[in-house]
Order: structure tokens, then C-alpha cells, then sequence
């Protein structure tokens, strides 16, 4: 079952998304999602330049001998645009594995360890009454879990207040930080929002010190979640080992696929910390299918984030994942479930798009 050819495709169905697609001998294919948000162009240029001529030739079945040939082969290690590189080629071989195995990625994985996963929306409003009414639409549409975000300045620690107050104690309630905050400022937040009982509090600050963790769980018993632009098992060993944090975020595009992801969460599993795979809308159809059949079958799972996609890009990326009151299944169908349909993607060309910047009223860049 040698690899015949490998091909990358960029296109901007709402957004863009870069996509391999990955075709054996037998002219059986696989897809694997390579969208690194604002900086596709690197991964598409990566992988066509450097990864696709040494795919040529290779038994697709041999999917760790090519994940650590691509990953050691290379000799520079890590990094997002290396990782998502190889976690394209690595979710397109899981794909054809499952097509030539007649069996859904899940049951190559180990089996389903569950019989659905539970998903969180985004609720985000311009000031507390909207964000409370959006939190309110997400419960209509069955969501058991919301991530909330209010525009009003300050508020990060009344709004819970509020939320509760509206919707009870049963509904799961997530906020996201987006590394802004200090250690300390992390800790007094954490403390502040304890008796609101949040699921968890995300990305309290910068994680490239893993230790400034320790200062956080020092002063507060929120739970928390971090890891989204982590690529590699190394950003979060000591997170992790020390326990640190109790969700890991990191996700199949930008942790080096289904494979590298597993052994983060086998590393996680024996310290007591769950997954929470990011699933913000720049992450593709085709990454979601991947982390659906990961998340259904890690013992080890917590929540999947799962931002909707837009109507355009659900039509470039047809897929039988399924969303049903509050949890999702990546479907039974053989491989991923997920396909690309190469004349729709023809017709949404790249558009050349970057990540807001936010700066600090005097000026200074801040974490976005
Ligand atoms: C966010 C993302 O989903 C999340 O938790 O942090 O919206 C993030 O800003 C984007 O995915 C960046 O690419
Ligand atoms: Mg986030």
C-alpha cells in the first residue's frame, strides 16, 4: 500500500483552510487538516516543498515508522508550523487505514470508551445582558456546556455571578482568559470565581513557563485548561506531571496528529488530567472528525470545544459527525468520515487574513 501522491490543497470557504490529501497506489485517499490560523501559507510551503517528495514511495500502513521519520528525519524538532505539517500527513494515514480496514477511526483507536462526547459552544456578547441571552440560545440548542465571554471591561469576575443566577447550577460554564493575566492575577480571578463553580478557566496566562502554574493552584481550586498552541508532549510534561492543570487543550492540527496526541493523553491519564481539545472554527472539518474519533475513544476525555462552522465551509467539507443535545459522534463511516469536495474549494480562493492584535491602553502589544 505505497503512498502515490500527496497534494495540498488552500482554500477559504469563510476562512482559510489548508488541507492534504493523501492518495496510495490503490488510489485509495486520506485527508489531513494543515491550518495553523494566519500563517497557513508556512505549513503549505512545508509541506509541498520538504514533506510531500519524501511521502512519494512509503507504505501508508506504517504510520509511526512516518511519524518519527518526519518528526527525528528533520533533525530541527517541534515547533507549530513542523507539527501541524506532520499531524496533516499523520491524520491523512489514519484516514486511509480506516477506509482499508472498513472501519471508523474510533475502533482502530481502541474502541469507543463512550457512547457520545460532550461539546462546549461559544456565548459571547457585547455586555452581560447579551452574554446571559446567548448562554440562553447555546441551552436552547441542547449544549450542556458554554463557554462564556462578555465585552464589558472588568467584568470577568461578576459576570459569573449572573450567569448563575439566570441558569442554575446545572449548566457546565467555561471562560477563557487568552493568556492575559499574570500568575497572581490568574490565582485572585480563580479564587473570586470559586463559588460559581466554573468547569474550567482557560489559558489564565503565557504557558511557555510551565512552572508559573504552580503560583495559579496555589490560590485557587478553578479547575484549569490550557495547551491550544501547544505542538508538542513537551510544552506540557510538567504541567502535566505536576499536576498543574486538569484539562490539556492540545488538538490533532497542532500536536502532530492523532498519534503524538494520544501520548500526551496517555501521560495525562496517569496524572489525573483530562483532555479539552481545542475546536475553534480555524481548526477544519477535517481536524474536528479527527479529534471526535480521539475523543470518543481516550479513556481519559473531559470536553471537546466545538465552535460551528460556516455554512460554506460545512459544504467544501462534507462529514457524518453529528451534533445531538449537547454531545457529538464522529459517525461509523470508514476512515475519518470527512471528505473534500475539490471544486467547491476551487471556488474560494486564499485570502491573505491574520490574527487580531490587542494592545493595552498605552499601547502595548498584549496576548490576543
Ligand atoms: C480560542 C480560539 O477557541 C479558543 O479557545 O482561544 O478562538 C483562538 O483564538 C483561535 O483558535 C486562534 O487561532
Ligand atoms: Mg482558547
Amino acid at each position: 500500500m505505497r503512498i502515490a501522491d500527496a497534494r495540498v490543497i488552500v482554500c477559504s470557504p469563510g476562512r482559510n483552510f489548508v488541507t492534504l490529501k493523501v492518495t496510495t497506489e490503490d488510489g485509495v485517499y486520506g485527508l489531513g487538516d494543515a491550518t495553523l490560523n494566519g500563517r497557513e501559507l508556512a505549513v503549505a510551503a512545508y509541506l509541498g516543498e520538504h514533506v510531500v517528495p519524501l511521502l512519494v514511495g512509503r507504505d501508508a500502513r506504517r504510520i509511526e515508522d512516518i511519524w518519527q521519520y518526519l518528526y527525528k528525519g528533520a533533525y530541527w524538532r517541534r515547533g507549530p508550523v513542523t507539527m501541524t505539517s506532520i499531524a496533516a500527513v499523520d491524520t491523512a494515514l489514519w484516514d486511509i487505514l480506516g477506509k482499508v480496514a472498513n472501519l471508523p477511526v474510533y475502533r482502530l483507536l481502541g474502541g469507543a470508551s463512550r457512547e457520545a462526547v460532550m461539546v462546549y459552544g461559544h456565548a459571547n456578547g457585547e455586555d452581560l445582558d447579551e452574554t446571559v441571552a446567548a448562554v440562553g440560545q447555546y441551552l436552547a440548542m441542547g449544549y450542556k456546556a458554554i463557554r462564556a465571554q462578555s465585552g464589558v471591561p472588568g467584568l470577568a469576575s461578576t459576570y459569573g455571578v449572573g450567569l448563575r443566577q439566570e441558569y442554575g447550577p446545572d449548566v457546565h460554564l467555561l471562560h477563557d482568559v487568552h493568556h492575559r493575566l499574570t500568575p497572581i492575577e490568574a490565582g485572585r480571578l480563580g479564587r473570586a470565581l470559586e463559588p460559581y463553580r466554573l468547569f474550567w478557566m482557560e489559558d489564565p496566562v503565557p504557558a511557555e513557563l510551565q512552572e508559573g502554574f504552580r503560583l495559579i493552584r496555589q490560590h485557587t481550586t478553578t479547575p484549569i485548561a490550557v495547551g491550544e498552541v501547544f505542538n508538542s508532549i513537551h510544552d506540557c510534561q510538567q504541567l502535566i506531571q505536576e499536576q498543574l492543570i486538569d484539562y490539556i487543550r492540545s488538538t490533532v492540527v497542532h500536536a502532530g496528529g492523532i498519534t503524538h496526541l494520544r501520548k500526551i493523553a496517555h501521560l495525562a491519564d496517569l496524572f489525573h488530567v483530562r483532555t479539552g481539545c481545542h475546536g475553534a472554527t480555524d481548526l477544519s472539518p477535517v481536524c474536528l472528525a479527527a479529534a471526535l474519533h480521539f475523543d470518543l475513544s481516550v479513556h481519559n476525555f473531559g470536553i471537546q470545544e466545538y465552535m460551528r462552522h460556516h455554512d460554506e465551509t460545512d459544504r467544501v467539507f462534507p462529514h457524518h459527525y453529528r451534533f445531538a443535545d449537547g454531545f457529538m459522534h464522529p459517525g461509523d463511516a470508514p476512515g475519518l468520515g470527512v471528505d473534500i469536495d475539490e471544486a467547491a474549494a476551487a471556488r474560494h480562493p486564499y485570502q491573505r487574513a491574520y490574527l487580531p492584535v490587542s494592545r493595552k491602553e498605552d499601547g502595548t502589544v498584549h496576548s490576543w
